[in-house]
């Protein structure tokens, strides 16, 4: 036997498999196709992590099993190139962010491929090649016709350090997320997308999907429907009317008191009448200085002033109330102004007791006294007149209506999603492709003259008030206008870097098509993408923002589906050995080229899946790799023990049988760690016995092969078995023979046979007393009576003696 050598095994079956084109998609499409997607990497100056493998391979493994099973696969890759880290990169060393790109796609590329996965590499796509972004400039042209992207003067996130406008989701903390650098409000004329034109769509339709329920509950979560009410509240005295939005009207007797945002143009209207303005200008500036994440955040210690010279009145119970401002209003969300019914609402309870304003119970249960009570989903009102002794739904339906008939409300639904900020002020995207004429406003670029293309340029530094630095390069700003000739202006903000990533899984279906975005055939075929894995970060804007996009894409007819993905898991990450996350700074960072080096390919790939729940976060352990090398070196192994059958050997065949059904489940449903420890069971089985046929051992093999694809295929070869081991055909199972062989087991009461129980042959004693428990013949002898001994002989015989 030779001595295992992975690294030239690896790279014997890397350049077999890429030379014999093994992986590439077929055209046969009366197949069953499979289309596995992985979130493509941006190709960072960092090269790969070791957290990149673990997705790739999960995802592998179901694409190299589906091979397998008669599948026509589409398993692809590509770069998300366009963005901020190679551009200031690009800065700094003075080198052009495309040689940037180029050189990190090498490196990716190189590690990607010394790892073996079976991805599709004709089908590579670059979302910084301009034959790409001119879909990606089309589809916004659509977006545009389609009356979805408009300008609009906006108090956008700034970030100080990167010079950029981020989008709310890109702002965590109130700091940016990209550098961390600090996040300001200012005025900026943007491009936005309406995203919320689909908000409700993006809920409901994804009844429609299989995706984990935490990331359901995200998108949920982050679209924030929310259905209440409008309801107006007078200002004493006045011919004017303060719109709150609640969702819950029926608390409108425990409104106590109102309070607006500190920007609500109440406060200029009535500047006159308001008799305390000094002390609210000074509340506004302090206002103005924190983020809307800052000023929402519960635990903090509420702040306000009062509005001296104005009250509202309760519709309701027509009380005089004080109106208030305090940050914990915001101006973005519903009216910018609340009632406040502080016996229920948290919020409002603790501004309640802070400034001593009344709190009344108006849904019984709790002691509002000490704490504001919430659990108010259900309950009876209390201390309203119109509504009480009424359950909350029967109240909230009735007080609306009533508000309806008087014409003090309306019913209304407010979303947390905003429009997307879709303008850049950066050289690295996709230029907007757009003509600003004087005449004509603004102006497609005609599509046979797509894409628009990134000048060279020298200098792509972000210029100091905030313009793009296309705006520097006059030769192509300056243009003419596509529909009258005069002179025009070409748009200088480029697309952020979530749009090229918003629609590649349709261009990997047919990435070289210079006509059209894809073939219509293609798109038949091969949508929905089955199976889509990626991070738990980009449930909330990767996933929104691409389904947005396809189904607008569904509603002009370019795709068949109203989802892209039909099925969306998600991986845990792989933190440092010291538990914490990898990083530079924390000299915690694995380099997957170091553990292939030394290891293997195959080895990290296992040591990958072996290495805990999936889904879960597990910290790295050199150890951990080191167990699977030694696994891999057994199986390595069993080429020895292999004799002449073609049949399973019977002593083995129910533990292959299991192995079998146990790993083609486990595969399918992320546990990728109890597969590999099932066949780490079977090793010692195969080595228990002493001698395999080829039988069994060319089952071992395929089972194993898509998590360890190099060694599995030069056994295969080395034992002689026929063609390569991706061209054979993955095992099928005998149901009946994967089953725990079960037996009749005699049950014995005081040495007489009284009957018998169905259990396993390996069942324990307990589970056979339940068994026995079960069983009204032989409890007849055993009822009533002290159970004085017990035998129980495993897969023989129940023996109890009574008295
Ligand atoms: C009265 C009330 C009583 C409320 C109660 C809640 C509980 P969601 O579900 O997030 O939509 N609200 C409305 N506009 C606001 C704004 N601009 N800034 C801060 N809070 C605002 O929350 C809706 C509830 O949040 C509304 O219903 C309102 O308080 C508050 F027992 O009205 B509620
Ligand atoms: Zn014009």
């Amino acid at each position: 036997m030779k001595e295992y050598r992975p690294n030239e095994i690896e790279e014997k079956w890397q350049n077999i498999w890429e030379q014999k084109k093994v992986f590439e998609t077929s055209n046969d499409k009366l197949k069953d196709k499979f289309y596995a997607l992985i979130e493509f990497p941006y190709p960072s100056g960092q090269g790969l992590h070791v957290g990149h493998p673990r997705p790739y391979t999960a995802l592998d493994i179901v694409s190299r099993k589906r091979r397998l099973e008669g599948y026509n696969v589409l398993f692809p890759i590509g770069w998300d190139a366009f963005g901020l880290p190679t551009e200031n990169y690009a800065i700094k060393h003075k080198i052009h962010p495309k040689e940037v790109t180029k050189k990190n796609v090498a490196r990716f590329k190189s590690q990607l491929k010394s790892i073996g996965f079976s991805f599709d590499w004709s089908k590579e796509i670059n979302t910084t090649d301009p034959d790409y972004y001119k879909w990606t400039q089309w589809i916004f042209l659509k977006l545009f016709e389609n009356g979805l992207a408009y300008k609009q003067e906006i108090p956008i996130n700034w970030c100080t350090s990167c010079k950029i406008g981020l989008a709310n989701e890109e702002v965590v903390g109130g700091t940016c997320e990209r550098c961390g650098g600090e996040v300001v409000r200012k005025v900026k004329n943007q491009w936005m997308l309406k995203i919320t034109e689909y908000a409700d769509r993006l809920i409901d339709d994804l009844d429609s999907v299989d995706y984990l329920d935490k990331i359901k509950i995200q998108q949920k979560n982050w679209i924030g429907r929310s259905k209440g009410m409008e309801v107006d509240f007078r200002i004493a005295g006045k011919d004017e009317e303060l719109k709150v939005f609640t969702t819950r009207p029926d608390t409108l007797y425990g409104a106590t008191y109102m309070v607006v945002a500190a920007e609500h143009p109440l406060i200029e209207k009535y500047k006159e009448l308001i008799i305390n303005m000094d002390e609210i200008r000074k509340y506004q500036k302090y206002v103005s200085k924190k983020s809307d994440f800052e000023r929402t955040e519960l635990s903090k210690e509420k702040t306000g002033v009062e509005i001296k010279g104005l009250k509202a009145i309760n519709p309701v119970s027509q009380n005089e109330i004080p109106i208030w401002i305090s940050d914990y209003v915001l101006m973005s969300y519903g009216t910018g102004a609340i009632m406040a019914v502080p016996a229920h609402d948290s919020r409002d309870w603790e501004f309640a007791k802070k400034f001593n304003l009344p709190i009344v119970e108006v849904v019984k249960g709790g002691n509002v006294e000490k704490e504001a009570f919430t659990d108010t989903e259900s309950g009876i009102l209390v201390n309203s007149e119109l509504i009480n002794g009424l359950e909350v739904d029967v109240a909230k339906e009735k007080i609306s209506k009533w508000l309806e008939t008087k014409g003090l409300g309306k019913r209304t639904t407010n979303y947390k999603l905003r429009d997307w900020v879709f303008s850049r002020q950066r050289y690295w995207g996709e230029p907007i492709p757009l003509i600003y004429c004087e005449e004509c406003g603004w102006v497609p670029v005609p599509e046979d003259e797509l894409p628009v293309k990134l000048p060279e340029v020298e200098n792509y530094e972000p210029t100091e008030n905030g313009e793009s630095p296309l705006a520097n390069i006059t030769e192509w700003v300056e243009t003419s206008c596509p529909k009258c000739g005069r002179k025009a202006r070409r748009e200088t903000d480029t697309m952020p870097q979530w749009a090229g990533s918003s629609w590649y899984f349709l261009r990997y279906i047919d990435p070289h098509n210079s006509k059209g975005i894809v073939t219509k055939e293609d798109l038949d075929y091969w949508l929905p993408v089955d199976w889509y894995n990626g991070g738990m970060e980009h449930t909330t804007l990767h996933l929104l923002y691409s389904r947005f996009w396809h189904k607008f894409l569904y509603d002009i007819g370019v795709v068949p589906t109203k989802e892209p993905y039909s099925k969306r898991t998600s991986h845990g990450m792989i933190l440092g050995e010291n538990n914490e996350k990898m990083s530079k700074s924390r000299g915690n960072v694995v380099n997957p080229d170091d553990i292939v080096e030394e290891y293997g390919a195959d080895t990290l790939r296992t040591y990958e899946m072996f290495i805990g729940d999936f889904e879960k976060s597990v910290p790295w352990s050199e150890n951990g790799v080191k167990g699977c090398r030694r696994f891999l070196e057994r199986v390595w192994r069993l080429q020895n023990i292999v004799v002449p059958g073609d049949k399973y050997t019977k002593k083995l065949e129910t533990n292959i049988q299991k192995t079998i059904k146990k790993v083609s489940e486990d595969y399918e449903s992320l546990k990728f760690n109890t597969a590999i420890a099932a066949l780490m069971t079977l090793l010692n089985d195969f080595n228990d016995f002493g001698k395999i046929t080829y039988a069994d051992f060319k089952t071992y093999l395929i089972l194993l092969n898509p998590v360890a694809p190099h060694i599995t295929e030069e056994l295969w070869e080395i034992i002689g078995l026929k063609g390569m081991l991706n061209e054979s055909q993955w095992p099928q199972y005998d149901e009946d023979k994967a089953k725990d062989e079960v037996i009749d087991m005699p049950v014995q009461v005081n040495g007489k046979v009284r009957g018998t129980i169905v259990v396993s042959i390996d069942d324990t004693q307990d589970i056979a007393r339940d068994k026995v428990k079960e069983n009204k013949n032989i409890m007849k002898y055993i009822e009533g009576k002290q159970i004085v001994k017990e035998i129980f002989i495993i897969g023989k015989i129940y023996n109890i003696v009574v008295k």
